[in-house]
């Protein structure tokens, strides 16, 4: 049977916390084994380690801000974010943040900024940010709200409080909208779940803004859609090797080298696969395969948890694995908190 919402919610946010900190073992690897992928996997069954033992990144840290945010002001707030953002990296800066958003979140932190945009659009010479830390922490969005408008909007504004290059933040929108549809069961069926999003990422990177990034960058016009169809002609093809996965669609620390990839991963684990153990179920196939992928291990593994959690629900992610991982309490009752928001009338809008 298909899990209920308030499952589904659950797993995304706990999927989330889990991919981030069971992938930070690879996190980086050029090369990693599947073997050494199920040697680390069956480690999280041994009670003796002690719970909590792989602690979470960056990646949960600035996704616990957005949810705490979403839910404290009931809306998106982009100077109370910006404020939970900087106090929490000041409160613990060696959660593995990119080298260059922290000088964003140091600018943050001073109670004399204006705009609290700014910051992000003085990055890399004034493009701003194209790495995945928008997207990494952008499920709660899919979570706030319920207008698949609302989703787009805010996530597109979270994202550029650190990344104001378009490739940056329409990564974020991407992912929330991935969670978003797959909160819905859209997952049900893969072809449609895929088209939606190319159409989607159609109308976003028609956007001037997106045209001239795509130039400046040397991509190609439409470069989340050319990925997505990319995710689309893999899916089709038999035996497909981790290295055509990686050359395909990259596997790195930039958004749009990271997201559409998360998204196969979870696509290529709705069923099973060879080299995988047949007691997976999906959740686990999906966070197995992105480990595999290595690079961007956490953050890969963290976005496709998410959308992997929002279509298996809770009850398909192993308690080891919750015991093994910081922060899965918080994270449940988080997304608790968000389903109740989500089912207030008034919050519709
Ligand atoms: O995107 P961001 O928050 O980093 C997230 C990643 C995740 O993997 C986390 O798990 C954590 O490990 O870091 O941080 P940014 O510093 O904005 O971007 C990440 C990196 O992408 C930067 O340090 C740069 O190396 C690269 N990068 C760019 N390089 C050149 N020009 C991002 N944007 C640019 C750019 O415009
Ligand atoms: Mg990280
Ligand atoms: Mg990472």
């Amino acid at each position: 049977a298909a899990p209920v919402m308030l499952s589904r919610f659950r797993g995304a946010l706990v999927g989330s916390v889990l991919g981030d900190c069971i992938g930070g073992e690879f996190e980086g690897a050029v090369d990693v084994p599947l073997d050494r992928v199920l040697q680390h996997l069956s480690a999280l069954e041994d009670e003796t380690r002690g719970d909590g033992i792989l602690q979470y990144s960056d990646d949960t840290a600035m996704m616990r801000c957005v949810a705490d945010s979403l839910l404290t002001r009931m809306a998106f707030d982009e100077r109370d974010m910006a404020r939970r953002f900087a106090k929490e990296y000041n409160l613990a800066p060696d959660r593995g943040y990119g080298s260059g958003v922290i000088q964003v979140l140091r600018k943050l932190a001073s109670p004399h900024l204006k705009d609290v945009f700014q910051p992000a659009q003085a990055q890399f010479g004034g493009r701003g940010s194209f790495g995945n830390g928008g997207a990494m922490r952008a499920a709660p969005f899919a979570l706030a709200f319920r207008s698949r408008n609302d989703v787009r909007k805010y996530a597109r504004h979270g994202a550029m409080l650190t990344h104001s290059c378009s490739l940056g933040y329409n990564g974020a929108m991407l992912q929330a909208l991935a969670v978003h549809l797959s909160l819905q069961g859209a997952l049900a069926l893969p072809k449609e779940f895929i088209n939606k999003l190319i159409s989607e990422m159609e109308e976003m990177e028609k956007d001037e803004t997106a045209q001239l990034d795509a130039k400046a960058l040397n991509l190609s016009d439409f470069p989340y859609c050319s990925r997505l169809h990319r995710v689309k002609e893999l899916m089709d093809r038999n035996g497909v090797s981790i290295e055509e996965v990686i050359s395909e669609l990259g596997n790195g620390i930039a958004a749009l080298q990271s997201v559409p990839t998360a998204i196969f991963c979870v696509l290529h684990c709705l069923e099973p696969r060879d080299g995988l153990p047949e007691q997976f179920g999906g959740l686990e196939r999906t966070i197995a395969y992105s480990l595999a992928l290595g690079g961007d291990t956490d953050t890969i593994a963290c976005m496709a948890g998410a959308i992997a959690g929002a279509h298996y629900g809770i009850d398909s992610i192993p308690q080891s694995w919750q015991m093994s991982c910081e922060g899965v309490a918080e994270a449940d009752d988080l997304a608790h908190r968000l389903y109740d928001l989500y089912c207030l009338p008034q919050f519709e809008e």
